[in-house]
């Protein structure tokens, strides 16, 4: 019999389990149990799905899927345990170590790629049932940097401050930073009107379609974009009436950038005047333009002031606020977007609400039922907090919900040691990736085909997740192991609901008001089709008119006070780390198309494992042939933090002074065993685009 005549086939219109463009799909199930789930895009003219997309519901059938609870035993290895023991083994511990060590005691890691309602939920549950102020997420690692340049500059932090397909009608896209080519593949549709300006010391795929790709010594796109700056005011590109009526602060970032003249700008940054010149005589001469950043021009320890120039830049061009033109950070998580404003981050609460704001407080312990007082203050962010585990003033114990750090985390090595230190970890996931195999107690989850809930994209739109099948017995919800921790830990059942519906509807409550406030969307609204991007306030007077969302913001005014945008001061400054004669490559990390983040799902589809088997340098071919090494020998990527063990990938159009690791892979291929600590002072985004490096030969047997 056909799946097309099966009584029990069902389809889902939902959105791909993987990134933030959270492309449309529609999901169908054969029925009977253990039957195959197919994934289609919703619209296959507009755009097909990317490999990965393709082949996400592999993961739901992946051979080692988590379905039972598992608890370390006095054997040291972990065993399968039913929900109740796991649920009161962790309860019991949390309760301990609270009362032993003081609220603190207790850590939570969540994520990008939580849904809107796990992310709020578990913000919640860390103030709430917890008490504790140390909690924050892997989306530290992904957009800070560009979040906290986009509230500085705008006075709010949303990645596409318009639709994403707005860039489909663009002459001139400039990408800082940004792969979208293997990132975002199906972005790519949106890209082929405009001509590019790539800015990328790797020749990507995305940088062979540029017009202009610019190859910059890593770490040094601030000083390129004070250098573009500068030309775009000294060749009389200045918006001077957009700049009077819509900004204020030009004067002093001008004066930072007034040294940077286009040779001193080649000397930092490798990048030839004439081409400086031509990326702004192609910016400033077009008619729609968008200047777009991702994270190779983010993850530094100068991530924030380097966004904040390319924003200079933008502003001069008089681009943001605009309809045809505009600045964006192109977020990366499935969730990346809502993950950044319900509180799941140290010093937020929901709404993108800050922590330390009294009305903030007071708002949302109203909703929540609590005494403002109650609410813990601001925590830590997410390096701080892994580096602080088991430490005498760190938490004794870790909730994870939606992150692998013994691979993801910067200087992965140390963060491994940090995580054993621990009293108690406790890991939520599906798979058991390779934080799960540190775990005390490890629980079984569902995955994106088998719940529902929103997710919000890139570009700010409130998007349903849709359940196409039954999870396995054997595995909860997110929310049904919030729930059930939080009665243990002595809350009133109602608190913490399991049905994303009440939680969402909680949510829209508890962002009212706030920057990203969500009081108008609902998931019937949603449900009829309606396209509903935040801030979407509740109707005020007419139920009848709902606030139609903002697809495009700021076209009147900024989110500051005054209504305007700031421009930045800034200054370049050194990384970290800078080659000498021991470590003498830069090496910078990223990703490959085959896999998402750490690979804990994309390494076990086939399909893809095999495409992309295992870590890899690419290297300057005679880089190579100078270290030694052939291409396909294996490689030590030697920095001052650790060692990466890679094959050897002849990359001819890269830099010879710069490898490139992707970091999707596990063990000794971990790119982040050779990526340091140092932070951004404002956002605490790790310096995860470079590491001063030395490249050696590796023996396998060795
Ligand atoms: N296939 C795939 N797609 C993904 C993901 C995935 O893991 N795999 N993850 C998703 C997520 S969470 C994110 S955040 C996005 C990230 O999307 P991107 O930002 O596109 O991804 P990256 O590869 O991390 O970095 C982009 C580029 O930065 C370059 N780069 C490195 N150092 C520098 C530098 O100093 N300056 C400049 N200008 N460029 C530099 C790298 O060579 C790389 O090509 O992708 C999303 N999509
Ligand atoms: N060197 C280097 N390091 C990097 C980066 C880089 O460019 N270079 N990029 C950084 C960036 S941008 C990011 S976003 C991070 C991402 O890195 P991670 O935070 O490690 O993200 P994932 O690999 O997506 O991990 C998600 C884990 O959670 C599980 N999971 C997925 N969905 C859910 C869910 O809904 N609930 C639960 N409980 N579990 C779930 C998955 O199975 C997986 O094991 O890596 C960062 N690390
Ligand atoms: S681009 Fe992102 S959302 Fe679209 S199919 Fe690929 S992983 Fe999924
Ligand atoms: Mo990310």
């Amino acid at each position: 019999m056909s799946a097309e005549h099966s009584p029990a086939a069902r389809t889902a219109a939902t959105h791909c389990a993987y990134c933030a463009l959270q492309c449309a799909t529609v999901l169908r199930h054969e029925g009977r149990e253990g039957g195959e789930v197919t994934v289609r895009p919703a619209d296959p003219v507009d755009g097909g799905l990317c490999r990965k997309g393709w082949t996400a519901p592999e993961v739901l059938r992946a051979p080692d899927r988590l379905r039972t609870p598992l608890l370390r035993g006095a054997d040291g290895e972990l065993a399968p345990a039913d929900w109740d023991t796991a649920l009161d083994f962790v309860a019991g511990r949390l309760r301990e170590l609270r009362a032993a060590h003081g609220a603190d005691a207790v850590g939570v890691f969540g994520s990008g790629g939580l849904t809107n309602e796990k992310a709020y939920q578990l913000g919640k549950f860390a103030r709430v049932a917890l008490g504790t102020s140390r909690i924050d997420y892997n989306g530290r690692f992904c957009m800070s940097s560009a979040a906290a340049a986009g509230n500085a500059a705008f006075g709010l932090d949303r990645g596409l401050p318009f639709p994403t397909a707005d860039l489909g009608h663009a002459d001139v896209i400039m990408l800082a930073g940004a792969n979208p080519a293997e990132t975002m593949p199906p972005l790519m549709r949106h890209l082929t009107r405009a001509e590019l300006i790539v800015i990328d010391p790797r020749r990507t795929r995305t940088a062979e379609l540029a017009a202009l790709h610019l190859q910059p010594v890593p770490g040094t796109d601030l000083a390129l974009a004070l250098g573009l700056f500068h030309l775009a005011v000294t060749e009389g590109h200045l918006d001077k009436r957009y700049l009077d009526e819509r900004t204020t602060g030009f004067d002093e970032a001008w004066q930072r950038a007034l040294p940077w003249w286009p040779e001193r700008v080649e000397s930092v940054t490798g990048v030839p005047v004439a081409e400086q010149r031509q990326a702004v005589r192609m910016l400033a001469e077009a008619g729609r333009r968008y200047v777009l950043t991702g994270r190779g021009a983010e993850q530094h320890s100068k991530g924030t002031d380097t966004v904040a120039a390319f924003v200079n830049l933008s502003l001069a061009l008089g681009l943001p606020g605009r309809e045809g033109s505009g600045y964006g950070c192109l977020t990366g998580q499935g969730n990346g977007q809502g993950g950044r404003e319900h509180g799941q981050k140290a010093d937020q609460l929901p709404g993108y609400r800050m922590i330390t704001d009294p009305a903030a407080r007071a708002h949302v312990a109203g909703v929540w039922g609590v005494d403002p007082d109650s609410l813990p203050g601001p925590g830590v962010g997410a390096y701080q907090l892994l580096d602080s585990l088991g430490t005498p003033e760190g938490p004794r114990a870790l909730l994870v919900f939606g992150s692998n750090p013994v691979v993801s985390a910067p200087r992965a090595g140390h963060v491994t040691d940090r995580l054993n230190a621990l009293d108690l970890l406790v890991v939520a996931d599906f798979v058991p990736s390779e934080t799960a195999a540190l775990a005390d107690v490890v629980l079984p989850v569902t995955q994106w085909a088998e719940e529902e809930g929103t997710l919000t994209s890139l570009e700010g739109r409130v998007l349903r997740r849709r359940p196409v099948l039954d999870p396995p017995p054997g595995v909860r919800t997110d929310l049904e192991v919030l729930h059930g921790l939080a009665v243990r830990l002595g809350q009133r059942p109602d608190r913490f609901p399991t049905a994303p519906r009440a939680v969402f509807d909680e949510l829209r409550r508890a962002s009212a008001g706030g920057r990203a406030d969500y009081a108008g969307i609902s998931y019937e609204r949603l449900d009829t089709g309606e396209e509903l991007y935040w801030p979407c306030p509740a109707a005020d007077a007419d139920p009848t008119a709902p606030h139609p969302g903002t697809p495009r913001m700021f076209l009147d005014r900024f989110a500051h006070p005054d209504g305007r945008a700031r421009f930045a001061a800034v200054e370049h400054r050194d990384s970290a780390e800078a080659p000498d004669a021991r470590l003498p490559l830069y090496a910078t990390t990223g990703r490959v198309l085959a896999h998402y983040q750490s690979g804990a799902q994309t390494r076990r589809v086939p399909e893809l494992a095999a495409a992309a088997p295992e870590a890899f340098v690419e290297v300057h071919p005679d880089t190579a042939a100078r270290c030694g090494l052939a291409e396909g020998a294996l490689a030590r990527v030697v920095s001052a933090h650790g060692a990466v063990v890679a094959r050897v990938r002849h990359a001819p159009a890269l830099r010879t002074d710069t490898v490139f690791v992707p970091f999707h892979f596990p063990g000794a291929g971990r790119a982040n065993l050779m990526t340091g600590a140092a932070l951004d002072p404002v956002s605490g985004m790790p310096e995860f685009k470079l590491a001063a490096v030395r490249l050696e030969a590796w023996q396998e047997a060795s």
